[in-house]
This record gives structure tokens, sequence and C-alpha cells, in this order.
């Protein structure tokens, strides 16, 4: 326990998101995103590497920006294949999202109206499939400009690590594995060990859930209903009372649940319970309980 408590440690934090009051706050914003891609060797957890490709630094990364923002998102390829990047929140000739070769780079700019949970990846040509197993993609958040209530805002953006670790504990790229469909694990937010979200019973939740593939993702929290499913993240799309939601490959969705109670309460994808023990779930905690998922080590 104490030994996966410090290898944590050498994980990015994960509960980081600055939330819909303070981008939103301040008015429409012009924003540039620079995404350097890299291939670089991370820590997943659990004692594993990974050797992956990145858009943005690391495995799962999130922007955020707010409706009726001007958002330019820039590339610079300083990797050695060819390289591009497509985000779902645009409307824009895709022809834009590259790719282009090293030392290329690809900028586009849009006026973002649509709210939403949108994912962003590498856009190769008849190699995207494998650069996005590989690990270049991360989420766009674009908040809807109206205020929602105010909650505990997360980002859980799930995907899946392919390759089977090697003694040293690496995963390389398999792309066998990637042509199949079958990852070593499926993951959230790029990593098998996390930190519990801590909330009071009854304190509303606001997860912006994207889902990379492969497969359609089925989010479900034990213990509790969503009270609000938003189908792509848009609340002009909202159902009530939802035991499991739906997010396909490649969307999106913003899920509003609360903690009846105190106690730890796990959203899980009820297709992909299997992964239970590499760290696929999420544990959301009211009260004292000590349980994290990084516990549950097979
Ligand atoms: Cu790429």
């Amino acid at each position: 326990m104490l030994l996966a408590l410090l290898l944590a440690a050498t994980l990015p934090s994960e509960w980081t998101l600055a939330g819909q009051q303070a981008i939103c706050g301040s008015g429409p914003r012009t924003r540039t995103f620079e995404l350097k891609s890299e291939e670089k060797l991370v820590e997943v957890g659990n004692g594993l590497k990974a050797q992956v490709m990145t858009l943005g630094g690391r495995l799962a990364p999130v922007l955020e920006a707010c409706a009726g923002d001007t958002v330019t998102l820039r590339t610079h390829n300083e990797g050695e294949m060819a390289h591009g990047i497509d985000s779902h929140a645009f409307r824009v000739d895709p022809e834009k999202f590259g790719p282009v070769d090293a030392g290329g780079s690809v900028e586009f700019t849009d006026v973002l109206r649509t709210p939403g949970a949108f994912m962003f990846h590498c856009a190769s040509g008849p190699v995207t499939d494998v650069h996005i197993k590989s690990g270049m993609w991360g989420a766009m958040i674009v908040y809807p400009r109206k205020l929602l209530p105010r909650a505990r805002e997360v980002a859980i953006l799930q995907g899946a690590l392919f390759g089977t670790p090697n003694d040293a504990k690496v995963i390389y790229g398999d792309t066998a594995m990637m042509a199949r469909n079958e990852p070593y694990t499926m993951t959230f937010n790029g990593r098998l060990e996390h930190e519990t979200v801590r909330a009071s019973p009854g304190e509303l939740i606001r997860v912006w859930f994207v889902n990379a593939g492969p497969g359609i993702s089925s989010p479900h929290v034990m213990g509790t209903m969503f009270d609000r499913v938003s189908a792509s993240g848009n609340p002009r799309n909202a159902e009530a009372d939802v035991q499991t939601a739906l997010v396909p490959a490649g969307g999106g969705a913003m899920l509003e649940f609360r903690l009846p109670a105190n106690g730890m309460y796990m959203l899980v994808d009820h297709d992909n319970l299997r992964y239970l023990n590499y760290g696929f779930a999420i544990s959301f905690v009211a009260g004292q309980e000590e349980h994290a998922v990084h516990s549950m080590h097979h």
C-alpha cells in the first residue's frame, strides 16, 4: 500500500481542472493551445511504464475553453514521423489537420460555439489509428457560456494501453493488439492508479467524460445513478436519472451525480469490468473511508 502511494506520487496530479467558473468567468477570450508531439517513456502506475507518443506532453491531457472563445490549436512536429491534429470541437476544413512531416506545423482557428466534452487526436492519415492508440489524444472541454450549478468538476478520459509489459515492466506499443482492438487494459486518464475524488454527501459532481475507444463506453457509478447525462457534453442534450450512460468512441458526455451518503462509490465502465484489477475505476468518497482503487492490485 505504501509502495503504491509512493509510485502514485510519480504520476502527474490527476484532478486539476480549472472548471467552468474560472474559464468562462471573464467573458469570451482568445486562446491558443500549442501541443508538442513527442515520444516518451511515461509512468502509468502499478509499477509500470509505457513507451508512448503524446500530443501535449503526457497521456490524456485536458484543454479547457468556453463557448464563444476564439481558439487556435497549433502543433509543431518535433518527432520523426508525420503528425497532425484533429479536434472534434472545431468545424473547419479537415485538410487543415495535417499531417505534416517532421519540422512542420499545423494550425487552425475557430470560434467554438458548441459546448461539450470533445476528443482531440493526432491526424496522420492511414496510421491515425496507431497514433491514437499509442497515446496521441486528449480532451478539449468547451464549457457552456451560461454558468451551470456549482459542482465538483472532474475530467475522466477513457482509453487503453496496447502491449504486454516486458520483464522490465515497460509496455511497448503492440500494433497487432492495436489492429485487433485488444488492449492490455483499458485506462482512465492514461493511468492505472488514481487519486480518490472526495465530495460531501449530496454535493453535485460533474464529470466531463471523453471516450477515445476502442469500443463504446458504458459509465456507471456503483451505488447511485446519474441525475443528468448530457450527450457529447452539451447541456441541451440532457436525460434524467440514468443508471448507465452511453459514450461512443470519439465521443463525450457530461455526467452529473451525487453521493447519497458516506461511502465509496466507484465509476466503472460496465462493459469492461474485467479490467477492474488493473485500476480501471475511479473512486468517489464521501466521509472518512480510505479505500482507493490502487489498493486492488492484481
Ligand atoms: Cu501522430
